[in-house]
């Protein structure tokens, strides 16, 4: 047996916090190696390809693309770079982790102005203790409040850090080589990058990727295999099409993979079928293209096996060495999803309404999302859907929506554990960047939700970084009011910081709901002559129902209005256009901030046209029978 390098070959991907501009540096990487035909229209952010990823301007998937570099630093002929483009935000951490395990190396992005954040801090950590080769990136040196020397430093603080942290969990770590990262400073939308360090808020000294390329090819390691070693491959993600089925991403290993080749299928349960492979495919730029054979370090796609899923091992049927699992950390936060049980259910015609759907679709979803988990909650038409956060879980549920479900969505709650017969609740690292003038603000509003300060900065730019220990809890429904409070200009970033004790009650809502006392439609008149004790949710003419909030009240109580009311009028001429002009406008709430408000006793009903908060019990009766119950208890 004898050790190979594949040295036309590197597998890297991009880690950063959220906007960092990962995915705007993988577009100046395609368009610097000809990825494209002359007539192909490059856009922004190529790889961001889903609709909600183009919407909320984030990438939510890991993703893969490969580029064909033949620059000046690939002497010995073109070198095929795959580079996985990973996510930002927290809430989708899994699916760097997954990334990390398809690579070899990782170009960690830092913005020049932000500096390392919280998810900067959990991808580093991971790419570490994997033992992947590091390449610091400045990014964005061009920002006019670009700090690159402090950012630097930063960012050597914390690999530092996190190496001697690392140093007794994890076996022979080369901390000289963690040390000695190479830095490159770039602009990854002017796709231009330097070894020497720009000026503050200036474009590196040259004028393309070329030094970029050559850290790569430089400091990530060709892949490695032994050339006797039997066939081992990694399903490290999923994809489907409509004329293929299943896809399975594999990240090869050892040994070659042919098509049309049987090969052994090790699943999850250690149980092993042997299958053939129908179509084998690579990547080139954005498409798959079908091939004939992968080898070693590639990175392939397959299809023909129906319910492969993330984690499982491909190998030799002769030889069967199955590879270890891929783990990802505990989801946090957890929702129940149901089927829709409003009065108004089913009301456009086509929508997928049954539990039979609605829980075949969760299944699906299991498949191809490693970090969600569904329980069953001893109810036939509702499921507990476990996610590493609330963006994570909103975002199913609009994908859902977009697909024609309607549903029953609960309150945002934590996932709760017992250690040593004590309750425990998962606790987050909250980052927060601010104007100074509201640190008040926000010490008061953390407080409130049970969370303690762990560290704080002036940047003394008048701005200040602070950094709290609070429980997951106590941010449900803390962004709304961040950025009330911020007015806007706050940043805050969250990253799990596992478990501890339990926090006691947190008060989140100090207002009470609005709730609709009967069916009917809205109107104009009854919402002027309450909108002074209330802001509303709807909108005249919309449909409520008995139960449903229509506003959240200016004192701490709820309350049950009538707001189907009509003026009695008895000349038409006198009709209230007038009044119109006196309508405080309607606040529109977004899916995430309806699960935010949220309370307990409520719950949000989801359908592909529109999102209402109502109560949980919608009979007026038996909810105000349950209140003075609750009272006399306590
Ligand atoms: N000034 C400046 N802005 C940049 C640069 N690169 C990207 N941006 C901007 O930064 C924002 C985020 O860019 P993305 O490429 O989506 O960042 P990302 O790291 O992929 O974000 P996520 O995938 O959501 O974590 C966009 O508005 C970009 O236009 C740069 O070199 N300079
Ligand atoms: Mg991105």
């Amino acid at each position: 047996m004898a050790r190979a390098l594949r040295s036309d070959l590197r597998n890297v991907a991009i880690v950063a916090h959220v906007d960092h501009g990962k995915t705007t540096l993988v577009d100046a990487m395609l368009k610097q190696t000809n990825s494209f035909d002359a007539h192909f229209e490059a856009e922004d952010r190529m790889m961001d390809s889903n609709d909600l990823e183009r919407e909320k301007g984030i990438t939510i998937l890991a993703k893969n693309t490969a580029v064909r570099y033949e620059g000046k630093h690939a002497t010995e002929g073109p070198i095929t770079i795959n580079v996985i483009d990973t996510p930002g935000h927290a809430d989708f951490g899994g699916e760097v982790e997954r990334g990390l395990s398809m690579v070899d190396g990782v170009v960690l992005l830092v913005d020049a102005s932000e500096g390392p954040l919280p998810q900067t801090r959990f991808v580093l950590r991971k790419a570490l203790a994997a033992k992947l080769p590091v390449i610091l990136l400045v990014n964005k040196t061009d920002r006019p409040d670009a700090r690159i020397i402090e950012v630097e430093g930063e960012a050597q603080d914390l690999l530092l850090g996190l190496a001697s942290d690392l140093a007794d969990e994890v076996e022979d770590l080369d901390l000289d080589a963690i040390l000695d990262v190479p830095v490159v400073y770039a602009s990854g939308r002017a796709g231009a990058a330097s070894r020497n360090r720009p000026e503050n808020g200036t474009l590196p000294d040259n004028e393309d990727l070329e030094p970029l390329f050559e850290a790569i090819l430089e400091h990530v390691p060709a892949p490695a295999y032994d050339d006797e070693h039997p066939l081992q491959a990694h399903v490290t993600n999923l994809d489907s099409s409509p004329f293929l089925g299943r896809i399975a991403l594999l990240r090869i290993f050892q040994g070659e993979l042919k098509k049309g080749q049987t090969v052994a299928w090790v699943k999850h349960d250690g149980s092993v079928a042997n299958v053939r492979i129908t179509e084998l495919m690579i990547t080139k730029a954005l498409e798959r293209f079908p091939a004939e054979k992968g080898g070693p370090g590639d990175i392939v796609a397959i299809a023909g096996i129906e319910d492969i899923t993330i984690g499982e091992t491909i190998a030799d049927p002769e030889d069967v060495r199955p590879l270890p699992a891929i783990t990802v950390d505990d989801p946090a936060i957890s929702m129940t999803i149901g089927a829709n049980t409003s009065p108004l259910v089913g009301k456009v015609k086509g929508h997928k309404l049954t539990a039979r759907m609605i829980k075949d679709r969760l299944d699906r979803e299991l498949i191809g999302n490693v970090s969600i988990k569904v329980v069953d909650t001893g109810r036939p038409d509702a499921w507990e859907v476990q996610g590493r956060g609330e963006l994570a879980l909103a975002i199913l549920v609009e994908n859902m929506r977009r697909e024609g479900f309607e549903l029953t969505v609960g309150k945002p709650q934590v996932v709760t554990k017992e250690i040593d017969g004590k309750t425990h609740e998962p606790y987050e690292h909250l980052t927060i960047d601010t104007p100074e003038e509201y640190l008040g603000a926000i010490t008061q509003l953390l407080a409130a939700r049970k969370g303690r300060m762990d560290n704080m900065s002036n940047h003394g730019t008048g701005w200040v970084r602070m950094e709290f220990i609070v429980p997951s809890r106590g941010l449900i429904g803390f962004r709304t009011e961040f950025l009330t409070i911020t007015r806007g200009t706050g940043i805050a970033n969250a990253i799990s910081h596992g478990y501890e004790r339990w926090a006691g009650a947190i008060e989140t809502r100090v207002n009470g709901s609005i709730v609709s006392d009967r069916m009917g439609v809205v109107t104009p008149f009854a919402m002027i002559n309450l909108q002074e004790r209330m802001s509303f949710f709807v909108q005249p003419t919309q449909e409520v129902y008995e139960g449903m909030i229509v506003g959240e009240n200016s004192r701490a109580d709820d309350m049950d209005v009538n707001i189907t009311k009509e003026k009695q009028l008895t000349n038409m001429r006198s009709a209230s256009a007038d009044n119109f002009e006196k309508m405080v406008p309607p606040r529109q709430l977004t899916l995430e901030e309806c699960l935010e408000f949220a309370r307990e006793d409520e719950c949000v009903e989801v359908t592909p046209e529109v999102v209402r908060i109502r109560k949980v019990e919608l009979d007026a009766n038996a909810r105000a029978r349950e209140t003075s119950r609750r009272k006399k208890q306590s």
